[in-house]
């Protein structure tokens, strides 16, 4: 049941995501091009898939909030674009193909990120989703800023760099939830907004979101350690290459596997307080072993 869902929110994303952003023959096609390559080459769609479950257990219908999934779906793009860059983590590949810059040129690849950005709010504020109520929707766009920004993502990319400047192992765990973890945040908690949940179930959408967010990047330090290169699509040993403070440097592979045990259990825990929570509890365990 898991990977069937998974799979018809992915083919639901991907669609719109194409109508979203269309080639048009215009003299400035090529950010377009390069906002394509990058946008429709792969990846899971988890954060779209976890946006549209939550306003389906809340009693949406998951195709009403397609602009708010594939807003997130670009800003995580965006996010993955500028991460490859020479000045970030100077990688080659991504989801399996060269990376952007490698592709289209370095500044490009900044402005294919930059465009996807603002594609994304051009969507959340424009797009119709007529059984949105406004109220709802200017909340969720708000949710969104926030945790891609200097209180989100953004914040958690800025104390990655100060970690290892720093190598203060108490920046690890913060980074982890801000990094990786606030788009699972956005994720979960725009769907209960969309949908107008209380607050009872908002706050269990957001402990998930922060168990699950845990699980999904102490996974992925073990897959980096540990895993198949051809399956993830991209290099492995980058963080050991590079000397990176992580959680698996600091606490050990074992201790690590531990961990992800422990937020699965809250994760679970979490998603009972959702009458349906089947997908949720599958979703959960499946990040805590998954190869890819
Ligand atoms: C603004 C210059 C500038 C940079 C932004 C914020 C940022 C740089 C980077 C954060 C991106 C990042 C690598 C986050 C870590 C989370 C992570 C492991 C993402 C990969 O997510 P998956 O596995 O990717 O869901 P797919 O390819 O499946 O979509």
């Amino acid at each position: 049941m898991l990977h069937e869902r998974l799979e018809a929110y992915a083919c639901l994303t991907e669609e719109a995501l194409g109508r979203y952003l269309p080639e048009t023959d215009c003299a400035q096609k090529r950010i377009l091009k390069a906002g394509r390559y990058s946008l429709l080459g792969g990846g899971k769609r988890l954060r779209p898939a976890l946006m549209m479950e939550f306003y389906r257990l809340c009693g949406g219908s998951p195709e009403d909030i397609l602009p708010f999934a594939c807003a997130l779906e670009m800003i995580h793009t965006y996010s993955l674009i500028h991460d490859d860059l020479p000045c970030m983590d100077d990688d080659d590949l991504r989801r399996g193909r060269p990376t952007s810059h490698k592709m289209f040129g370095e500044a490009m690849a900044v402005l294919a990120g930059d465009m996807l950005l603002n594609r994304a709010f051009e969507l959340m504020l424009n797009e119709p989703c007529p059984n949105v109520e406004p109220g709802n929707a200017f909340a969720a766009a708000g949710l969104i800023a926030r945790m891609s920004g200097a209180f989100g993502m953004i914040g958690g990319q800025v104390l990655d760099m100060e970690l290892e400047e720093k190598r203060e192992s108490a920046l690890v765990e913060p980074m982890i939830e801000l990094k990786t973890g606030a788009l699972f945040v956005a994720a979960c908690g725009a769907g209960c907004q969309l949908a107008g949940a209380n607050e009872t179930l908002k706050n269990a959408s957001a402990a998930y979101a922060r168990a699950i967010g845990l699980v999904f990047q102490l996974r992925d330090d073990l897959l980096d350690l540990e895993g198949d290169a051809e399956k993830l699509g991209k290099a492995t040993g980058a963080d050991a290459r590079q000397h990176k403070l992580t959680y698996v440097s600091q606490n050990g592979a074992a201790h690590t596997r531990e961990r992800i045990a422990l937020e699965t259990k809250i994760a679970l825990q979490c998603a009972e307080q959702f009458e349906d929570h089947a997908f949720l509890c599958e979703l959960a365990k499946w990040l805590a072993q998954r190869d890819h």
